[in-house]
């Protein structure tokens, strides 16, 4: 972006009064929402000089997902304590603030992997109550290419309700398909949103991320209106989870793998829940010379990102996230035991450690439409 001192009065004034283009990026939990986010932010940075500003979304407790983003450089605001349908005036007030002080030309925002109606509740009120500040692009909403074949007849409601609410899916991880598995994925999407359009990428190859980078550029509005569904068919799916969020210092006495300790957390869930309970376990480890994040989505393991070397010597954070279908008390004890029995494994102390872990409560959405 071309720095205000070298622009002229008008164009000053122009850049003031401009809108910003807003995009809401959905999707279930684990579907690569942020790693997109995060891609698509440096896409637009590095071949169009965009300046992109990110906002998170969660429950509660430190996220893996902003420290993510913030290590890429971007301005990433969090909205905790529950959705943006719940905390729609907070979100909004996190967009205006963003826009006061980075000026960015596209907002990328998260909502919560569990969310329902977002497009009736987040959306359309975003694009009704404030066309003026905010150019909403149609609604994103990120599908995992290897799990969309079984949308279909799955007992879980969330994942095909989220489908059917999108403008645009984006159907992510086609690396990991054959033609004909990317096919079978197309039909199980397009079963389910049949007005949508359907972007396949790939945010390891960076293949089609240039469509969802012009898509985001272009002049293109969020127009869809779909009655919102009643958010208490989902209230069980929801309670049914648990998310565990904990942050500790970890000062190693002689240098230890990063891959191998953060493989140590994620391996201690595997071992302890069915792959298909497993919605999403994120293990970041950071300090001043090198950083590490890694997941798990049922039964897949990636490295999302490495700074530095693999090797850690100097004192670090790590932050765990955890979103299981287990009660709290299950899932902490694993969790909190896999961070617990580091030491006992590697040459490493634990330290201040601060935990949350629940269900989280039933949400209240401020906008439902044609209930
Ligand atoms: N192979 C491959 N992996 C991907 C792709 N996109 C995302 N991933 C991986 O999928 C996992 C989940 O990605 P995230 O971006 O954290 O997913 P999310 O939708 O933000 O998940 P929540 O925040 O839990 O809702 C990570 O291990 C990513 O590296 C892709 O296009 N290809
Ligand atoms: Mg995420």
């Amino acid at each position: 972006m071309i720095p205000e001192s070298h622009l002229s009065l008008d164009a000053i004034v122009e850049r003031m009064t401009a809108r910003t283009r807003f995009a809401v990026i959905g999707g279930y939990l684990g579907a690569g929402k942020t790693t997109l986010m995060v891609g698509l932010a440096r896409y637009l940075k590095e071949r169009h000089g965009k300046n992109v500003a990110i906002i998170t979304n969660d429950q509660g407790h430190v996220l893996v997902d902003t420290k993510y983003a913030s290590e890429a450089g971007f301005d990433v605001r969090e909205v905790m304590g529950g959705c943006f349908c719940s905390t729609f005036p907070e979100f909004v007030r996190n967009a205006r603030s963003i826009v006061q002080t980075s000026r960015p030309d596209v907002i990328l925002a998260e909502p919560i992997g569990t969310s329902t109606n977002i497009l009736s509740s987040v959306v359309e009120p975003l694009r009704a109550q404030y066309p003026e500040e905010f150019d909403v692009a149609p609604f994103l909403v990120v599908v995992d290419a290897t799990r969309a074949a079984s949308l279909e007849g799955s007992k879980r409601l969330i994942p095909s309700h989220q489908v059917k609410e999108a403008e645009v899916v984006l159907l992510s991880k086609t690396d990991r398909l054959d033609a004909e598995g990317l096919e079978r994925a197309r039909t199980a999407v397009a079963a389910l949103a049949p007005d949508a359009r359907i972007i396949p990428y790939s945010a390891r190859t960076g293949k089609g991320v240039d469509d969802i980078a012009s898509l985001t550029l272009s002049a293109e509005r969020s127009i869809k209106v779909l009655k919102s569904e009643d958010h208490r068919k989902f209230a069980a799916e929801k309670s049914a989870m648990s998310w565990y969020s904990s942050t500790s210092k970890v000062s190693p006495s002689e240098r230890v793998d990063l891959y191998d300790l953060a493989t140590t957390v994620l391996r201690a869930a595997a071992d302890s829940f069915p792959p298909d309970d497993l919605a999403h376990v994120k293990v970041m480890i950071t300090s001043p010379k090198v950083g590490a994040k890694m997941s798990l989505v049922a039964d897949s393991v990636q490295t999302d990102g490495v700074r530095g070397s693999r090797y850690l010597g100097d004192e670090a954070t790590l932050v765990v996230n955890a979103r299981v279908m287990a009660t709290p008390k299950r899932l902490g004890e694993v969790m909190r035991g896999a961070v617990e029995a580091l030491p006992s494994k590697f040459s490493l102390t634990v330290n201040d450690t601060t935990e949350s872990c629940y269900s989280p409560r039933p949400e209240t959405p401020m906008f439902i439409s044609g209930l």
